[in-house]
């Protein structure tokens, strides 16, 4: 077998790998990718952009281009404009991204030794900016509509965001008719539930595809929401939930989102702790049952048949990186325990996966800072709009999922940061924290 791989890794062919990157709105995704290709073509040109990558290559020659757009369906990720965005004067952040989109590069790895007269091997890497809303409809492909209108309904328990949409829910007779304007009724009320929940700073808020919903017209099964009891109403809604799920596997398998070999998770998790206990017990349930259900789905050596469809996509996924972002909000010793925060809350024991705390594009530098005759391990960067860089120190990040105590002081908020500037408008790289090792992790049977 593996004379076959080393074979076939000797043949001028091109091998396709595909990276989904995935995250909530605002989880990093867009930095993630414009500055991983910025970081992978300078390095490419020699510039020290990825060391642990560069160090791992061991000599081989490395070179990397943009692929060209190709004729694909998936529309491009526009590199060019969002590595603009930071490589201006002064340097301002990507504008938020809605749809799905693809970013290709074509890496050339060489040999060494007496292999080095050899072809150089050509890896297609494709990275796929994957909204992390979607991803969170994975659980529900387990539940039926009973428990996971159950679910949902706990969640909402008592929050106030979901006033309107329970007072409606709790006026319906036991024996309400399945009539179409009561179902668009509820629906619309907990969309707007949703949508106030997730303004909350909340992150388990499914189904995903309420909140991110497919490019096109809406179909008229989308319209339902979480309903207990035997009613013809809740049978309405039940079918139509079991007509999502149908789409929820259709669309995992289509060639635009199928096919993924790894995959990265991304989750603010500073901005949750900041956040409070609410948020943060929410966002952390979010990225759990996230990884349980990649773990659950990647474990199972055959699939039922009604999950059949799925094999193409998680008998694929290879690998998984769990990364907490925004990691350049705290220091250096915080950072290793927002690593350890990450890999609590997302154990998949029998997978290929590992926690890592990363800044895409880092905007401080760590320093000391004596508070009351005290050091503290504080960061330093210019706030946004502000003319002097200022110092910042959010809190203590804790290793494991906070307790009680830790909610007596609170984790203050993370300022706007500006990114750092860039030489040579990026063509020397982006200043990250921790990409090069993410990278490594992901392509390390690669390389
Ligand atoms: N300090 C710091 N801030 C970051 C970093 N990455 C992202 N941010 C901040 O987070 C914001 C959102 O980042 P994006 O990359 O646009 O997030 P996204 O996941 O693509 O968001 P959507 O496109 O809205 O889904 C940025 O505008 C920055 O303010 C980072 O590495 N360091
Ligand atoms: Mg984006």
């Amino acid at each position: 077998m593996r004379a076959v791989e080393a074979a076939r890794g000797l043949l001028p062919v091109r091998r396709v790998v595909r990276i989904g990157v995935t995250g909530l709105a605002r989880a990093g995704k867009t930095a993630l990718l414009t500055s991983l290709a910025a970081n992978l073509l300078a390095a490419g040109a020699g510039f020290p952009a990825l060391p642990a990558f560069t160090e791992r290559l061991a000599g081989r020659s490395f070179r990397a281009a943009l692929a060209p757009s190709g004729s694909g369906e998936l529309p491009r990720f526009d590199h060019h404009t969002h590595l603009a965005a930071l490589a201006d004067d002064p340097p301002h952040w990507p504008a938020r991204t809605g749809a799905v989109s693809l970013l290709a590069l074509d890496l050339t790895i060489g040999w060494r030794g007496y292999a080095t007269p050899l072809p150089p091997r050509h890896i297609r890497l494709e990275l796929l900016d994957y909204p992390g809303e979607w991803l969170l409809d994975l659980p529900l492909l387990t539940q039926n509509f009973d428990t996971w209108s159950a679910a949902a309904l706990k969640r909402l328990d008592g929050r106030p965001e979901a006033r309107d949409f329970l007072a409606f829910s709790h006026g319906l007779p036991a024996t309400a008719p399945a009539d179409e304007p009561l179902a668009s009724a509820g629906h619309a009320l907990y969309r707007a539930t949703l949508e106030r929940q997730r303004q909350a700073g909340l992150s388990m808020l499914q189904p995903g595809r309420f909140l991110m919903p497919a490019p096109g017209p809406q179909p008229p099964w989308l319209a339902f929401f979480p309903l207990t009891g035997s009613s013809p109403l809740a049978g309405l809604m039940e079918d139509r939930y079991d007509r999502y799920r149908t789409q929820v596997r259709a669309d995992l398998v289509a060639p635009s989102f199928g096919q993924i070999d790894r995959l990265v998770v991304l989750a603010d998790l500073l901005t949750a702790l900041h956040a409070g206990p609410a948020a943060f017990a929410d966002a952390a349930a979010a990225l759990s049952d996230t990884a349980r259900a990649l773990h659950w789905q990647m474990r199972l050596p055959f699939l039922p048949d009604w999950m059949s469809g799925l094999a193409p996509l998680f008998g694929g996924i290879g690998r998984v990186a769990f990364a907490a972002s925004k990691s350049d909000h705290v220091a250096d010793r915080q950072r290793g325990n927002l690593a350890n925060l990450t890999a609590t809350l997302t154990a998949t024991p029998h997978v290929e996966s590992r926690a890592f705390a990363i800044a895409s594009v880092r905007c401080t530098e760590d320093l000391v800072w004596t508070l009351d005759g005290r050091p503290i391990s504080a960061v330093r960067g210019r706030v946004a709009g502000e003319a002097r860089a200022g110092r910042s120190y959010p809190g203590e990040v804790p290793d494991r999922p906070p307790d009680a105590g830790f909610w007596q002081h609170p984790f203050l908020a993370l300022p706007n940061f500006e990114p750092l500037r860039l030489t040579l408008a990026g063509r020397a790289g982006v200043p990250h924290i921790g990409l090069d090792a993410l990278l490594t992790f992901l392509l390390e049977d690669l390389l």
